[in-house]
């Protein structure tokens, strides 16, 4: 392989444009990059052909420390780990890596010596929103915080064409449009198309014997795909760590067509390409829904394929045997979505390396870690065996084969026990047949882990119950983190540098710094600073909505803010029954004293998922009535804020007073929105669900407004039978809002309208409002009394953004690191030529 260090002209000794930190090197680069790369000059250039040249400028400096990386990585033989996720919801790229590189300001500066407007290149960028919500942006907060850690890691996933819609709301109602994130090109991505590989698709499978008078299988696929890599840099902060996110796109093998145009089927061949590129056209817009959509069970297997097989390309080509590929990749699988890698990997180092089952299977398990990430029963992935052994008739018999095996130990252990066998078995066997991928992802894995300290507890319990039994050493937790890179310091500039002049720059990348704050409580111009921050920042989302949505909100109301993907679980609906709540009073005692509010709401809902859609529906409907009556006097106002997605949510953590976390206890697995509320001085009112609970031990229960059932308390309802309409009817308070709602006051007299969702609550409420209705509402009355005092409430959001330091993904990933991964930090060392940070 030809390095630089032989080829000297490829040695840049001096500080060159790519490289270069000085501003006059930054302005020149800019400069030859609008045109050399995109071929303009001022005279014709758009804001986006600046943005690209800026993006250029920043990925340049990003280059020399990638290469190094990867270098390191392939030179040194070090453990990789290996972040299988269907979905990375990465958020714009360009102010992280600025900050990152420690040259925000430098940049920020140049551009505007330029004469252009930094702020309004910075909002070109298309985000590249290739997950749904939590899981996806709770991998790309790892992927940070690996390359901060200086973890050698590489995330492979899928590179959607088409991301999560575009939500745009009409008359109330979510419209979804087609993301074309692509549109403009993306100058984050590097395509290594010598780095392809093939997979293969549905056909038969044929026995045989090899020379040896071995019995082998070979599968006869009907189908080959190519996946093409596309390489994305993920910078680590302050540190030359630049880790690479490995993203495949699915393009139909010429070979294969060449075959048919010369038998004539022109139009076939030509459908089978546009099939096979289909594969990576979309992402599955449902967050917690498993439909058995073939394409997706594709789309699984094709990312899973291709990045098992790099891997085992990447661990060849180190001079190793695949004796020890568990010593080159820890693999995790976020969630079952890339569960079909257990059955891959034991094919490919059975059938295609000719290694012995049982050698094959301990390296499996080694290699494999399984995160769950929710217990909602409609989440958890099932294929018909239909369909699977349609496309994957290999991996169906390599499945049946572990089964055979797992359920012989099972019943060694547990003699004449035929139900836990039904219940451990990888094939659901009930009513129509199914293959369980978290029985799969269990069986082929060395860990499980849930996402926070309940959810585990109930994953040990109820999901996963039968395997914990069976192996309780491989369970953990591991509780959710978000990165203050992204979280605090690139969505609330004004806050870092407050935090910064207080206590030093350290707490970036150790949180638990933040601690230090609480040295300062009794300060009152620091309290003051605080407060004042929170103010202005509230300001300029004030003017956002103003000038975006057109509706005036006062600044000095309590924010009130409830940002997540629609659920029912969620609760945004009990949300809206306070807002209702409020207004009854202020309709019966106009001159009542209130403290002002401003709800803001966002979030997408699954396009086929209606309920969902109704709330939109009435939390729009609502808002249009509150915001248009005199007698609210401005006191309330209500406003859904379409499109929520990365770039909102660092617009929107930073000036909210209040976090809603309010889903049903039991249900949430952990949340992450949470965390990124809390970090930014928000307070919490939530329930005892998910990492609400932790994060109230940490900033302390009298710094956090709780209210609700609890776990026990909800499954002891349900059990001992629930009747929401009781509370109904022993609640006036309840009642009247109801009935305000279903009266048709909320929707111009139509009393059809939102009466699915009522009769869901009176008849069902399989989230129980009802029963937690009261205490809520009691607890947002204590929300309205504690902002009345000011000095108050700003020293309880002190020691809320104090006492946060757990929730760095940092700490997240340093507890995988020691107890799943196995893996270490590796310095990545740059030469003496290449310019530091500014
Ligand atoms: C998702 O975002 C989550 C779970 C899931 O099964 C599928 C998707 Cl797309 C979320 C959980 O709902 C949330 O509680 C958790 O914080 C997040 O995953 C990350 O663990």
């Amino acid at each position: 392989m030809t390095t630089f260090e032989q080829v000297p002209v490829f040695q840049c000794e001096f500080e060159d444009d790519r490289t270069g930190l000085s501003k006059e090197t930054i302005k020149r680069a800019l400069a030859d990059n609008l045109f050399y790369i995109q071929g303009k000059v001022p005279a014709t250039a758009t804001p986006n052909d600046y943005y690209m040249a800026l993006a250029y400028t920043v990925r340049d400096r990003m280059l020399q420390r990638w290469f190094k990386t990867t270098e390191v990585y392939t030179k040194k033989g070090v453990k990789v780990v290996s972040y299988l996720s269907a979905e990375f919801l990465l958020g714009p790229h360009l102010s992280n890596n600025l900050i990152n590189l420690g040259i925000y300001d430098l940049v920020r500066q140049v551009v505007e010596e330029s004469g252009l407007d930094f702020v309004q290149l910075r909002e070109i960028e298309e985000e590249p929103g290739l997950g749904n919500g939590g899981l996806g942006r709770l991998a790309a907060c790892y992927m940070d915080s690996l390359s901060t850690l200086e973890i050698p890691a590489i995330g492979y996933g899928i590179r959607y064409e088409f991301g999560i819609f575009d939500q745009e709301i009409r008359d109330g109602w979510q419209v979804e449009i087609t993301d074309k994130w692509l549109h403009l090109g993306n100058p984050w991505e590097i395509p290594r198309l010598e780095e392809t590989i093939e997979v293969k698709f549905g056909g038969r499978t044929e026995a045989y014997y090899d020379e040896k008078c071995r019995y082998r299988v070979r599968w006869i696929p009907d189908k080959v795909v190519k996946g093409v890599p596309y390489d994305t840099p993920i910078s680590g902060y302050n540190v030359n760590t630049v880790n690479t996110l490995r993203l495949w796109k699915a393009e139909a093998p010429e070979s294969f067509e060449f075959q048919a145009f010369n038998v004539g089927d022109y139009y076939g061949a030509v459908n089978r390409k546009v099939v096979s590129e289909n594969i990576t056209k979309v992402l599955y817009p449902n967050d917690e829904l498993m439909k058995g959509k073939e394409l997706r069970l594709e789309q699984q297997y094709f990312f899973v394929s291709c990045s098992l097989q790099d891997m085992i390309r990447l661990h060849l080509q180190k001079g190793e045997s695949l004796e020890t590929f568990h010593q080159s990749f820890a693999v995790q699988l976020n969630d079952t979505h890339p569960s079909i890698g257990v059955a891959e990997l034991m094919r490919l180092l059975v059938d295609e390396y000719e290694i012995e089952w049982d050698q094959a299977w301990q390296i499996t398990q080694n290699t494999f870690g399984y995160t769950n990430h929710t217990l909602l029963p409609e989440a958890l992935e099932k294929w018909t065996l239909s369909l699977f052994k349609n496309l994957l008739p290999r991996h169906l018999q390599i499945i049946y084969e572990i089964n055979q095996r797992f359920l012989g130990q099972v019943r060694a252990k547990y003699p004449n026990d035929s139900d836990r066998l039904a219940r451990l078995s990888l094939i659901d066997e009930s009513g129509e047949k199914y293959v369980r991928m978290a029985n799969l992802a269990s069986v082929g894995s060395h860990a499980i882990n849930g996402v926070a300290a309940l959810h585990t507890e109930l994953l040990k319990r109820d999901v996963l119950g039968d395997f914990h039994e069976l192996w309780p050493e491989k369970f953990s937790n591991k509780t959710n983190g978000v990165t203050p890179r992204r979280w605090i310091v690139v969505s609330n500039p004004l806050l870092a540098n407050l935090i910064t002049r207080k206590i030093g720059v350290d707490w970036i990348s150790h949180l638990e710094d933040l601690k230090q704050l609480e040295a300062f409580i009794e300060d009152a111009e620091f309290r003051r600073e605080w407060r004042q921050t929170k103010q202005d920042i509230k300001g300029y989302l004030a003017t956002y909505i103003k000038e975006n949505h057109g509706i005036e909100v006062n600044p000095e109301s309590l924010f009130d803010v409830q940002v997540k993907r629609l659920h029912e679980y969620k609760r945004q609906h009990l949300n809206v029954l306070h807002i209702i709540t409020l207004y009854k009073r202020i309709k019966d005692n106009p001159n009542i004293e209130i403290t002002p509010r401003t709800f803001i709401f966002g979030g997408k809902a699954a396009p086929g998922y209606f309920m969902a859609k109704l709330i939109i529906k009435l939390i729009n409907s609502v808002g249009d009535v509150v915001n248009n009556d005199p007698d609210v006097r401005d006191r309330l106002k209500v406003v859904f804020l379409p499109d929520y997605n990365v770039r909102f949510g660092q617009r929107v953590y930073p000036a909210a007073d209040l976090s809603e976390q309010i889903s049903t206890a039991g249900k949430e697995a952990s949340g992450t929105g949470n965390m990124k509320f809390a970090m930014n001085g928000a307070l919490t009112i939530g329930t005892l669900d998910g990492a609400n609970i932790e994060i109230r031990e940490e900033v302390g229960e009298e710094n956090f407004f709780l209210f609700g059932l609890t776990t026990e308390q909800v499954y002891e309802l349900k059990s001992k039978g629930y009747n929401p309409w009781d509370y109904y009817h022993n609640n006036p308070q309840l009642k009247q809002v109801i009935d305000l709602i279903s009266s048709g006051f909320f929707s111009h007299g139509d009393t059809n309208l939102f009466r699915p969702l009522v009769d869901s609550l009176l008849y069902h409420d399989p989230y129980m409002l009802f029963a937690d209705y009261q205490s809520y509402i009691d607890a947002q009355d204590q929300v309205n009394q504690a902002y009345r005092d000011q000095e108050h409430w700003t020293r309880m959001s002190i020691l809320n953004a104090a006492r946060m330091g757990k929730f760095s993904s940092d700490r997240a990933i340093l507890e995988y690191c020691q107890e799943i991964w196995n893996a270490v930090p590796v310095k990545i060392e740059l030469e003496e030529y290449i310019q530091g940070r500014a």
